[in-house]
C-alpha cells in the first residue's frame, strides 16, 4: 500500500477509535498548575510553614546525617537528612522518609543518572563537626567542608541548608531559606473519606500510593538573573512566574511531552527536563543547583515583592540581592546537589562531574544532515544524494523517518520502497556519507513482529495499573512500551542493534529516537498514564521525564556493542533528562517555519547547552509549514553555527532541498553550509572542550563575558566557543542589525576582517549572502576551506588559520585532532595543539599528553594558509623554523567565505604540519 494511504488509513482509525492526537496546540488539553492537585497545594504554602528542625546531627560513612522532625508535632515519623560534599565544590542533600520507621513503600530514588565514579571517588570524607550559633541563642547550626573557598552549613533552627564563602559568610545558594520545605510522607492507606484518584479530560490516575510531594525554596544570592531548567521555547533568562505584577502566572512546568504546534515565547515545558537552574551575577558570578528528580516538576521564579505577605517571619540577611525560586515535585525524593561556581564555566563543570559529559561525537556527525519526513524510496534517496553533488552542496548524512519502515515496526523495512537496504547505504558509504534511521520506542502489538514476540514472552513491557501489559495507541496502532528503566531490558534492546538482528544495517547506520517522551496518541497529555507499573513496582509518575533518557542510553550503548566499543555511537534524542548528553544529541522537535521560531531557536539552544546538552539543534527550516526562501536561506545561515545542523520538514510540506528555491538562493544556502564544512576544524575542538570539561560548544555571552552586565541576557547571538560571536536575522524585512559586541577587545567581521570596538552596539548593514559574525581579537580560530563533498574527503585537507590580534599584538587558539571514529583519543590517540602569536612570531606547542600504548595518531596535514587581522605592523617577510625558510608574506583584500574589503596580511604555503613543533617569525 502506497505509504501515504497507510498513515492516512492509521491516522483515520486512530481517530476514530481513540482520542485523537491533537491538531494544533490547545492549552486546555495539557493540566495547568490548577488541574495539579500537588502543585497547587504547594503553591498555596507561605514563607515560614515549614516547622522542621533538624536533630541527631552525627556523621557516618564521611557524610553529615540528621532528622528531620516537626517542632510541633512529635506524632509524625521524622525524615533522614545526609549532606554529603564532593571535590570541587559539590555538595548533595537527600532527604528520604525514614527506613527505621517502615514506611509503606520504597520512595523512588532515580537510577543510573549520577556517574559511578562521582559516588565513589569524589566524596570527601568529613571527619568531623564543627558548630557554630548564627545569632544569639538557639539557632546551633554545623558547618561542613567544601572547598577553600565555600563551606556549607545546616542550620538547624529551623531547618535551611546554605552555601557560604568561607572568608566573607555571604551566602550563594540556599535551600529552605524562607521555610517552605514541605515532604509529604506515604501513608499506608487511604484514610476514611480521602479521595485519591485524580481525573484529567477523562483519564483516571488511580494514585494508589496517595500524595507524596515535596516542595521547597531556593535562593541563589547574587543573582541578577536565573537560567536552565529547559526545556521550552522562550528567552534564555527565566522570567519570574509568580509575585506582583508577574506576566505569567503558571511555574515553569518539567514533563516530557510530545506537544504538537508548540509555540514560540511560551513558558510551556517541552520534549525534555533537566531540573537544573544557574543563576549568574555581576558582585558574584555563578552558582547552580540541580535537584535530581524524575517526576512532574514545577519551578517558580519568584519575583521581588513574591513574599510580601511573609509578615517579618523569615529574616534573610539583606544587603545581598537574591533570585527566590520555588521547586515543586509530585514524587521521589530530595537528591539535591549544590554546585558553587564561582564561574559560569565552574558550575558546568560541577555539574557534568555529577551527570557526565558529552560524548564525543564522530566527526562526519559534526557536519550537515538532511532530513525530511520522507524520504520516499531508494530512487528518491539515491536522486537527493546526487543532487547535492550536482550543486556542489556538500552533507554528510540522509535520514530515513518512519516511512521507511514496514508498517511502523521498527527495525524492518518497506520491502517495495526500500528492497536493497544494505546496499542503499553502500551507495552512500562509498562516498563517505552515512544513514540514520528512526527507531521509536513504541512496539507495534504484533504476532508476527519479532520484537513485540520477544518483549511479550519476556515480560519486558510496561504494565497498567491492573498489570497488564499497557496498551497504547501510537503510529503503528496499539502499542507497547518497553520498560527501560530495567537494565536487563535496556541490554536485550541493545542487542537489536547488532548486524545480524537488525536486518539491512550496515556499520554507517546510526540512529534517530523519536516520541521517547513517551508520547501515546490515547494517553493522558498524550502520554503514558501515570500509574503505570514500571520494574520494581515503580510507578511511571515516579519516573516518567527519565523514561526517554533510558531509551536514549538503551539505544547508544547497543551501538556501542553493535561496534565492539570502537566505533563512537551516534542517536538523536527527542526526550531528554539529566546526563542525556552521555549519550548523543537531542533536537528541539516540531517546530514552525516561521521567524519567530528561528529566533526562539537561540535561548533554546543556549539554554540545552548551560544544562549539559551542549550536542544540540533544532531543525533548520522549520517543522511544519514552508518556509520562504528568504526564512529557509536565514535558517541555514544560523543553522551552520548550531552544533547540531540538520535540515527537516513534516511530510504535508514541499520539498526544500537547498536546490529547490531558484540559482540565487541555492549559492546561499551553499555558502552556508560550506562556512560550516570550512569551521569543522574549530567546531570538532569545541566538542573536545565539551567532552572534556562541560562547556558547550554555543555560549551565552555572559559564559565569556562575565563581568559585562550588558551580555547577561542577550539572546539573539551566541558565542561558538570563546572566539566567534554570531547574531541572528530574524526578520524578513531587516535592513540593518544591532550586535552587541561585548568585552574590551575588538572584534572582526568574519568576512570583511573589518574591525569593531568591544563594548559597543553597532548598527550593521545586513547582506543577504550571510548573518553578522566575528572574531574576537586575541584568538586563532583553523578552517579548512577546500571544498569537498562531506568530511571523509577533508581529512587530509589543508589548514587554515585565522589570527585575530588583540591591541597588544597578541592571540592564541587550540586545535585538537583525532581519528574522528574510534574511541582511541581515550588512550591519548589526538593531536593537541596551542598555537600563541606573541612579539611577531607564531608558535606550535604541543598540548597533548603522551599517547599509551598503540594508540597514537599522526597527520601529515599541512597549514596552506595564514590570515592576520589586526595591528601586525608591515612585515614583508615570514622566517619558519626549523628549516629556517623565508617567504615572502602577501597583502590583499580578505579571502575568507568570498568576499572582503580590509587588506590583510596573509603568509601562503609556510610548509608546516599541525601535527609538530615550529615557529614562523615575521620582520
Ligand atoms: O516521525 C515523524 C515525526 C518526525 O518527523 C519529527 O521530527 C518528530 O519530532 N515525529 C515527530 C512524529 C509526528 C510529528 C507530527
Amino acid at each position: 500500500m502506497n505509504p501515504r494511504l497507510r498513515f492516512s488509513l492509521v491516522l483515520f482509525l486512530s481517530l476514530a477509535l481513540s482520542p485523537a492526537p491533537s491538531l494544533s496546540w490547545k492549552e486546555e488539553e495539557f493540566r495547568n498548575c490548577n488541574q495539579t492537585p500537588f502543585c497547587e497545594r504547594a503553591r498555596s504554602r507561605t514563607p515560614g510553614s515549614s516547622r522542621l528542625i533538624a536533630s541527631k546531627v552525627s556523621l557516618s560513612d564521611g557524610s553529615l546525617v540528621a532528622s528531620l522532625v516537626d517542632r510541633d508535632d512529635s506524632s509524625g515519623n521524622p525524615l533522614s537528612l545526609t549532606l554529603t560534599s564532593y571535590q570541587d565544590g559539590v555538595l548533595r542533600l537527600v532527604v528520604d522518609e525514614d527506613p527505621s520507621f517502615d514506611p509503606p513503600r520504597r520512595r523512588f530514588r532515580v537510577p543510573d543518572v549520577v556517574l559511578p565514579e562521582f559516588e565513589s571517588s569524589k566524596k570527601l570524607w568529613l571527619q568531623r563537626i564543627a558548630e557554630e550559633r548564627i545569632g544569639d541563642d538557639v539557632e546551633l547550626s554545623v558547618v561542613v567542608y567544601l572547598n577553600e573557598d565555600y563551606e556549607a552549613v545546616l542550620r538547624r533552627d529551623p531547618f535551611e541548608v546554605f552555601v557560604r564563602e568561607r572568608s566573607s559568610k555571604d551566602r550563594v545558594l540556599g535551600l529552605n531559606s524562607h521555610g517552605m520545605f514541605d515532604f509529604e510522607q506515604l501513608r499506608g492507606k487511604k484514610e476514611e473519606g480521602q479521595e485519591w484518584e485524580e481525573r484529567f479530560r477523562g483519564n483516571t490516575d488511580s494514585r494508589p500510593h496517595g500524595p507524596q510531594s515535596i516542595s521547597f525554596d531556593v535562593s541563589f544570592y547574587g543573582a541578577d538573573f536565573v537560567y536552565g531548567i529547559p526545556e521550552r521555547a522562550m528567552s534564555l533568562a527565566l522570567r519570574p512566574t509568580r509575585g506582583p505584577g508577574i506576566e505569567f502566572s503558571e511555574p515553569y512546568r518539567l514533563f516530557n511531552l510530545d506537544v504538537f504546534e508548540y509555540l514560540h515565547e511560551s513558558p510551556f515545558g517541552l520534549y525534555g527536563s533537566i531540573p537544573f537552574m544557574l543563576s549568574h551575577g555581576k558582585g558574584r558570578g555563578s552558582v547552580g543547583f540541580f535537584w535530581l528528580n524524575a517526576a512532574e516538576m514545577q519551578i517558580d521564579v519568584l519575583g521581588e515583592g513574591w513574599d510580601a505577605y511573609n509578615d517579618g517571619k523569615i529574616v534573610l540577611p539583606s544587603s545581598l540581592k537574591r533570585i527566590d525560586t520555588f521547586w515543586m515535585s509530585e514524587a521521589g525524593i530530595v537528591d539535591a546537589f549544590f554546585f558553587v561556581g564561582p564561574g559560569p564555566k565552574d558550575v558546568v563543570r560541577q555539574y557534568t562531574s555529577v551527570t557526565g559529559l558529552p560524548a564525543m561525537p564522530q566527526f562526519f556527525a559534526t557536519a550537515y544532515h538532511q532530513c525530511r519526513w520522507n524520504y520516499r524510496d531508494e530512487q528518491d534517496v539515491a536522486e537527493v544524494d546526487a543532487k547535492f553533488d550536482e550543486h556542489d552542496i556538500p552533507y554528510d548524512v540522509l535520514w530515513l523517518d518512519i516511512e521507511h519502515t514496514d508498517g511502523k515496526k521498527y527495525f524492518t523495512w518497506d520491502k517495495v520502497l526500500f528492497p536493497t537496504p544494505a546496499e542503499m547505504q553502500r551507495k552512500l558509504a562509498a562516498e563517505g556519507r552515512h544513514m540514520v534511521t528512526i527507531v521509536d520506542p513504541h512496539i507495534k502489538r504484533d504476532d508476527r513482529y519479532y520484537i513485540h514476540k520477544e518483549a511479550t514472552r519476556n515480560g519486558y513491557y510496561v504494565k497498567d495499573a491492573s498489570g497488564k501489559d499497557y496498551n497504547g495507541w501510537c503510529w503503528p496502532g496499539s502499542s507497547s512500551y518497553l520498560d527501560m528503566v530495567n537494565p536487563e531490558i535496556r541490554s536485550w534492546w541493545g542487542d537489536k542493534f547488532s548486524l545480524q538482528s537488525y536486518s539491512g544495517s550496515t556499520p554507517s547506520l546510526y540512529i534517530w529516537n523519536d516520541m521517547n517522551e513517551p508520547s501515546v496518541f490515547n494517553g493522558p497529555e498524550v502520554s503514558m498514564p501515570r500509574d503505570a507499573i514500571h520494574c520494581g513496582s515503580v510507578e511511571h509518575r515516579e519516573v516518567h521525564n527519565a523514561y526517554g533518557y533510558y531509551f536514549h542510553m538503551a539505544t547508544s550503548d547497543g551501538l556501542l556493542k553493535r561496534g565492539d566499543g570502537q566505533d563512537r555511537p551516534f542517536v538523536l534524542s527527542r526526550a531528554m533528562f539529566a546526563g542525556s548528553q552521555r549519550y548523543g544529541a537531542v533536537w528541539t522537535g516540531d517546530n514552525t517555519a516561521d521567524w519567530d521560531h528561528l529566533r526562539v531557536s537561540v535561548p533554546m539552544l543556549l539554554t540545552l547547552g548551560l544544562t549539559g546538552m551542549s550536542f544540540s539543534g533544532a531543525d533548520v527550516g522549520g517543522y511544519f509549514g514552508n518556509p520562504d526562501p528568504k526564512l529557509l536561506v536565514r535558517w541555514y545561515q544560523l543553522g551552520a553555527y548550531y552544533p547540531f545542523f540538520r535540515g527537516h520538514a513534516h511530510q504535508d510540506t514541499k520539498r526544500r532541498e537547498p536546490w529547490l528555491f531558484g540559482e540565487r538562493n541555492t549559492e546561499l544556502m551553499r555558502e552556508a553550509i560550506r562556512v560550516r564544512y570550512s569551521l569543522l576544524p574549530y567546531f570538532y575542538t569545541l566538542f573536545r572542550e565539551a567532552n572534556t570539561t562541560g562547556v558547550p560548544v554555543l555560549r551565552p555571552l555572559w559564559m565569556e563575558f562575565p563581568s559585562d552586565e550588558v551580555a547577561f541576557d542577550k539572546d539573539d547571538s551566541f558565542m561558538v566557543g570563546n572566539s566567534l560571536l554570531v547574531h541572528g536575522v530574524f526578520n524578513e524585512h531587516a535592513k540593518h542589525v544591532s550586535v552587541y559586541l561585548p568585552g574590551k577587545q575588538s572584534w572582526f567581521d568574519l568576512r570583511t576582517g573589518t574591525p569593531y570596538p568591544g563594548g559597543t552596539t553597532q548598527k550593521l548593514e545586513v547582506s543577504e549572502s550571510s548573518i553578522p559574525a566575528f572574531q574576537k581579537a586575541g584568538t586563532i580560530v583553523q578552517r579548512k576551506d577546500r571544498f569537498r563533498r562531506s568530511t571523509a574527503q577533508m581529512v587530509n585537507d589543508p589548514y587554515t588559520l585565522v589570527i585575530a590580534l588583540n591591541s597588544s599584538k597578541e592571540a592564541e587558539g587550540e586545535l585538537y585532532v583525532d581519528d574522528g571514529k574510534t574511541f582511541d583519543f581515550l588512550s591519548g590517540g589526538f593531536i593537541h595543539r596551542r598555537f600563541v602569536y606573541k612579539e611577531g612570531t607564531l608558535s606550535s606547542y604541543n598540548v597533548a599528553p603522551t599517547a599509551s600504548g598503540n594508540a597514537r595518531f599522526n597527520t601529515k596535514c599541512e597549514i596552506e594558509r595564514i590570515i592576520l587581522l589586526g595591528p601586525a605592523g608591515q612585515p614583508k617577510n615570514a622566517l619558519v623554523r626549523p628549516g629556517n625558510l623565508k617567504t615572502e608574506v602577501e597583502y590583499g583584500p580578505l579571502q575568507l567565505f568570498g568576499t572582503g574589503s580590509s587588506n590583510v596580511l596573509t603568509i601562503r604555503k609556510p610548509g608546516v604540519r599541525i601535527s609538530e613543533d615550529w615557529t614562523i617569525q615575521l620582520s
